[in-house]
C-alpha cells in the first residue's frame, strides 16, 4: 500500500489521505448513512451530484449514468472535466486531490458556484474510498487523463492517454463488497430519483442505461416545464382546475421556485419542497414560508371580495392546501440542514424570502385570474366545512365512548404489558382468523384486533368520512395516537403494527387499504417505521414426523432439494388462508418473534408512494390496471 502512495509525488499528505480513508471504511455509516441498499445507491448520486454542480454554473447539460454487468456504475459528463494542474497546496493534480482528501469536493476549483451537495455532502473522495476500484476519465485541453483507484488509494499516478477535442469526466466506480451489505443497484430507485433530478434541473437531460441484462435497458428524462412539468407529472391522474401557477424570486444570490395546481378530485396535499436539490421531507423555513404565504394571500382575497363574509371563520392551512399539489425548490449558496435526519432546511432568510414572493405573485395571479381564484376558493371554502364537520362527528365519538365507558373498541383483544415500545397489535382481516390469532398469541404483549364492516376508500374521501367508518374507527381508538393533523406519536400504544392478511388477492385488496389509510392520515407511522405486515407460510411440507413451513415456492424447493425428497412422497398443504391454520401453528410460523418473519414497510420515496396510492386507489381505472398488471409479479417488494 505505502509503495504505491510513494509513486505519487506528495508524502506529508498521504498519512492524511489513509487517515481519511480508514477513518470512512471503519464508519461508513456516517458518510453515506448506513451500508445497505440505500447508502449503495447514495453513492451514485454523491457523483453524479458533482455533475449536476457543473450543469447548474452553466457548464454541462448532459449526464449519462450506466450500470455495467459487474454493478459499477459509469457517470459521464460534459462538463468542463475536473481540473488537473497541481493543487497549490498539495503538490499533486487537483482531481487527485478530490477523490482522496475528505471534503476536498467543490472547495478546490475556485469560484465555482456549488449549490448542490449531496445528502451529506461528502463527494468523491468518500464514494473512492468505499469503492473497489474508482477509475477517473477527465478530458480537457485537448488531452484525455486518467486515474485509477482501490479502496480509495491511487494505483500510479494521473496520466494522459490520448487527445481529445472534447470535455467532460467519466467516472466508473464499483462499490465494494468488503462494505456494502449487497451490490445490486436498483434500475427503478436511480430512474426515480434521476427523474427528480431532471424536474429540479430544467434543460438538463439524464440518461440511464442499464446493461446487466441480455437487453439493454434505456431511459432518457429531460423536462423543459422543470417542476411544473414535475407538478404535472405528480397530477397525471387527477383533474386539475387550472393550469400550473408558476412562481420565482431571487435575493442576494438565493433563488426560489415554486410550482402549484389544485385538483377537483382529491382532499390530500402533496407538497414537495427541496433545497438545492436535496428533498426536504422534514420541511423546513420554505415551506413555512409558502405556508404562511398562501393562507393569507386566500383570506385576503376572499376577504376582498367578500367570498367570506365578516363574522365567518377564517381559512386555515389546512383548508388552502386540500387538493393542492406544490413543489418549492430553492437554491441557496450555504444550506443549513437541520432535524433527526439533516432534512430540514434552518436558514432563516429563506423564509421571509418564499413568503415575500408568493405573497406578491400568487395575489396578482388571483386578480388576474379571478374564475380560477373563485373555483379554488370554493374548494377552500367546502373543505373548512368538512373540517367543521369532522370535529363534530369526533366530538360524537369522544362523547360515544364516554357514554359506553370503554375507551377500546369490543373486539380489541389487548395485551398485558403497558409499555408501548415493547407492545404489538395484530391487525386482523376476518372473525375465523381473528379468534386462532387470539387464541395462538402471546397476551403479554400482543394485542389483537379482528377487523370487520365495510372498509372505506380514503383516497377519495374526506377526513369527516374516516371518523365515521365503522371498520377504520376501532383501529383509530385501538391504536390511540388520533388522526390527520391531530396525529400524536407519543400517545401511540404499540410500537409495531402488523396488518395480518391472506396471501390472496383479497388479502393484497385489504392491505393496500389499510396502508393507504395509515400512510394518508397516520403518516408518522410509516415514516417511524412502526407498520409491518405479517407472513404467513403458503405451505406446509411434511414427511414422516419432519415437517416444514415454506413462504413462498422458492422455499419450498430449496427444501425439497435439500432433504433429496420427492414431491410425490411427501405431503404438501397449501394454505388458503389464515383461518386454515389452528392458533398454534399460527403462532409457530406468523406471529412469534423468535421464528416469524414480518416485512417492515418502508417509505424508500414518498413521490412513488404517493403515486403508487393515486393509482391504487384513484378515480381513473385505466392506469389503475396497468400498474396492477405491471406489479402484480412483485407483490413480495412492500416498500412503498
Ligand atoms: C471545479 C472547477 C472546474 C470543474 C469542476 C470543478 C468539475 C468537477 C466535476 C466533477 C464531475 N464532473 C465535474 N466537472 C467539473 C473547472 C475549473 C475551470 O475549468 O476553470
Amino acid at each position: 500500500m505505502i509503495e504505491n502512495i510513494k509513486t505519487n509525488s506528495y508524502d506529508e499528505s498521504n498519512i492524511q489521505v489513509l487517515e481519511g480513508l480508514e477513518a470512512v471504511r471503519k464508519r461508513p455509516g456516517m458518510y453515506i448513512g448506513s451500508t445497505s441498499s440505500r447508502g449503495l445507491h447514495h453513492l451514485v448520486y454523491e457523483i453524479m451530484d458533482n455533475s449536476i454542480d457543473e450543469a447548474l454554473a452553466g457548464y454541462c447539460d448532459e449526464i449519462e449514468v450506466i450500470i455495467n454487468k459487474d454493478n459499477s456504475i459509469t457517470n459521464i459528463d460534459n462538463g468542463r472535466g475536473i481540473p488537473v494542474g497541481i493543487h497549490p497546496k498539495m503538490g499533486i493534480p487537483t482531481v487527485e486531490v478530490v477523490h482522496t482528501i475528505l471534503h476536498a469536493g467543490g472547495k478546490f476549483g475556485g469560484e465555482g458556484y456549488k449549490v448542490s451537495g449531496g445528502l451529506h455532502g461528502v463527494g468523491a473522495s468518500v464514494v473512492n474510498a468505499l469503492s473497489e476500484y474508482l477509475e477517473v476519465e477527465v478530458y480537457r485541453d485537448g488531452n484525455i487523463y486518467s486515474q485509477r483507484f482501490e479502496r480509495g488509494i491511487p494505483v500510479g499516478s494521473l496520466k494522459v492517454i490520448g487527445k481529445t477535442d472534447k470535455t467532460g469526466t467519466i467516472t466508473t466506480f464499483k462499490p465494494d463488497e468488503e462494505i456494502f451489505e449487497e451490490i445490486e443497484f436498483e434500475y427503478d430507485t436511480l430512474v426515480a430519483r434521476f427523474r427528480e433530478l431532471a424536474f429540479l434541473n430544467k434543460g438538463i437531460t439524464i440518461r440511464i442505461i442499464d446493461k446487466r441484462k441480455d437487453e439493454i435497458v434505456k431511459k432518457e428524462l429531460h423536462y423543459e416545464g422543470g417542476i411544473i412539468s414535475f407538478v404535472e407529472y405528480m397530477d397525471r391522474n387527477k383533474e386539475p382546475i387550472h393550469n400550473t401557477i408558476f412562481i420565482e424570486g431571487f435575493k442576494d444570490g438565493s433563488y426560489v421556485e415554486i410550482a402549484m395546481q389544485y385538483n377537483k378530485d382529491t382532499y390530500v396535499e402533496n407538497i414537495y419542497s427541496f433545497a438545492n436539490n436535496i428533498a426536504t421531507t422534514e420541511g423546513g423555513t420554505h415551506l413555512t414560508g409558502f405556508k404562511t404565504a398562501i393562507t393569507k394571500v386566500f383570506n385576503d382575497y376572499a376577504k376582498k371580495y367578500n367570498i367570506i363574509k365578516e363574522n365567518d371563520k377564517k381559512l386555515l392551512g389546512e383548508d388552502v392546501r386540500e387538493g393542492l399539489t406544490s413543489v418549492i425548490s430553492v437554491k441557496i449558496n450555504e444550506p443549513q440542514f437541520e432535524g433527526q435526519t439533516k432534512t430540514k432546511l434552518g436558514n432563516s432568510e429563506i423564509r421571509s424570502l418564499v413568503e415575500g414572493v408568493v405573497n406578491e405573485k400568487l395575489s396578482s395571479f388571483l386578480e388576474e385570474n379571478p374564475n380560477i381564484s373563485k373555483q379554488i376558493l370554493e374548494k377552500c371554502i367546502n373543505s373548512a366545512r368538512a373540517r367543521e364537520a369532522a370535529r363534530k362527528a369526533r366530538e360524537l365519538t369522544r362523547r360515544k365512548n364516554v357514554l359506553e365507558s370503554a375507551t377500546l373498541p369490543g373486539k380489541l383483544a389487548d395485551c398485558s404489558e403497558r409499555d408501548p415500545s415493547l407492545c404489538e397489535i395484530y391487525i386482523v382481516e376476518g372473525d375465523s382468523a381473528g379468534g386462532s390469532a387470539k387464541q395462538g398469541r402471546d397476551r403479554k404483549f400482543q394485542a389483537i384486533l379482528p377487523l370487520w364492516g365495510k372498509m372505506l376508500n380514503v383516497e377519495r374521501s374526506r377526513i369527516d368520512k374516516v371518523y365515521g367508518n365503522e371498520k377504520l374507527l376501532p383501529i383509530i381508538t385501538a391504536l390511540g395516537a388520533g388522526i390527520g393533523e391531530e396525529f400524536e406519536s407519543e400517545k401511540l400504544r404499540y410500537h409495531k403494527i402488523i396488518i395480518m392478511a391472506d396471501a390472496d388477492v383479497d388479502g393484497s385488496h385489504i392491505r393496500t387499504l389499510l396502508l393507504t389509510f395509515f400512510y394518508r392520515y397516520m403518516k408518522p407511522l410509516v415514516e417511524k417505521g412502526h407498520i409491518y405486515i405479517a407472513q404467513p407460510p403458503l405451505y406446509k411440507l411434511a414427511k414422516g414426523k419432519e415437517e416444514y413451513y415454506c413462504y413462498n415456492d422458492k422455499e419450498l424447493n430449496k427444501i425439497l432439494i435439500q432433504k433429496e425428497w420427492k414431491k410425490e412422497e411427501c405431503s404438501i398443504q397449501r394454505y388458503k388462508g389464515l383461518g386454515e391454520m389452528n392458533p398454534e401453528q399460527l403462532w409457530n410460523t406468523t406471529m412469534n418473534p423468535e421464528t416469524r418473519t414480518i416485512l417492515k414497510v418502508e417509505l424508500e420515496d414518498a413521490i412513488t408512494a404517493d403515486e403508487i396510492f393515486n393509482i391504487l386507489m384513484g378515480e381513473k381505472v385505466e392506469p389503475r390496471k396497468e400498474f396492477i398488471q405491471t406489479h402484480a409479479k412483485n407483490v413480495k417488494n412492500l416498500d412503498i
